[in-house]
């Protein structure tokens, strides 16, 4: 079935005055910081994918083991008629191998804030899924969106949020998120999240500094998107890539390091960096089964199954409302 995107007016207020709002905010505070989500523009999405593919990624390949080796149990979590809404879609790599085990799911609807990506992968997956009726919606899925009902409505919603893209939001903000999903759910509804697990530093350090320096240029293209769409002058070959794990807050973090004293001007605004100031990119949490467990638990989420990959290096939830 063909699919037409529904654009979420959210997204359309003004991406531009808000990204622009949020880097300001961002360079302003102390430690400097701008949000992760700012990554994701259609060339941030297809680095992504590179990412995903590299030998020292795991996490990609972990969830899709687990996908693969655990789907039949996992359809069966989800039962027949199901409505799928997947947060942060991209390219829906690993909802493939979901929508080769579901029976007769309902409708489709993959959420993701990069409208070209979401456009060309939904009509590429509504072509190889030919009986499946796919309702992209381009949305930032941290803000209320409207989700499309299906035609063969009442039918049952589970949310589909893999990747462990939960881990890249605060552990306050990741709570708040999953109560948000709670809030957008009826009683009964599930919830199929992926979560990358804690193991060893060094495993973890070398997935976010790979000897091919894509995850550096993963890093540095958030300064070539500010340069490109909020005319801001970052001299990118100024800015050094650096990703280590925060144990006791049991994070990765990705910083931009200032390789020199420098000013940078956006807008009207002008910015000194020291040598050594790091601008931070990205936390990316890594956590407990039980640790998980509680943090969903606190908002109304009851753990029904976890899977786990052979190393038990990253793990697959269902939970129910
Ligand atoms: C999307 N997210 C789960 C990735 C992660 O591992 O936190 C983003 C990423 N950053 C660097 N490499 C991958």
């Amino acid at each position: 079935m063909s699919s037409s995107l529904i654009e979420n007016p959210s997204l359309h207020a003004s991406p531009a005055a808000e990204f622009l709002d949020d880097v300001l905010k961002g360079l302003s505070s102390v430690p400097r910081s701008i949000p992760s989500k700012y990554f994701y523009d259609d060339i941030g999405s297809t680095i992504f994918d590179e990412i995903c593919e590299l030998d020292e990624y795991y996490p990609t390949r972990a969830e899709s083991e687990i996908m693969y080796r655990y789907g039949d149990e996992i359809a069966c979590r989800l039962g027949s008629d199901v409505r799928l809404v997947e947060y942060g879609s991209g390219s829906s790599t690993k909802t493939r191998i979901l929508l080769d085990h579901l029976v007769d799911p309902c409708l489709y609807v993959p959420v993701d804030i990069s409208n070209q990506h979401l456009a060309r992968t939904a009509d590429i997956l509504a072509r190889d899924y030919p009986l499946l009726s796919v309702a992209p919606v381009a949305a930032d899925f941290t803000r209320p969106f409207k989700v499309p009902k299906s035609e063969f409505e009442p039918c049952r919603t589970c949310v589909y949020f893999p990747g462990s893209t939960i881990g890249n939001f605060a552990q306050e903000e990741a709570i708040q998120l999953l109560a948000d999903i709670a809030d957008r759910c009826e009683r009964g509804d599930g919830l199929l999240i992926g979560f990358d697990l804690r193991k060893g530093i060094d495993v973890l350090e070398m997935a976010y500094n790979d000897r091919a320096g894509v995850t550096a240029a993963f890093n540095k293209n958030l300064l070539h998107r500010m340069n490109s769409e909020l005319g801001a002058n970052f001299d990118a070959r100024q800015f050094g890539h650096h990703a280590f794990f925060n144990d006791a807050a049991g994070r990765i973090e990705m910083h931009l390091v200032s390789q020199r004293e420098q000013a940078v001007s956006i807008a009207d605004h002008s910015f000194r960096f020291d040598r050594s100031e790091t601008i931070c990119t990205e936390y990316s949490h890594k956590y407990s089964i039980s640790e998980f467990e509680q943090m969903a638990a606190q908002v109304g989420w009851q753990c029904q199954e976890t899977w786990s990959d052979e190393r038990d290096y990253f793990a697959v939830m269902y939970l129910e409302r």
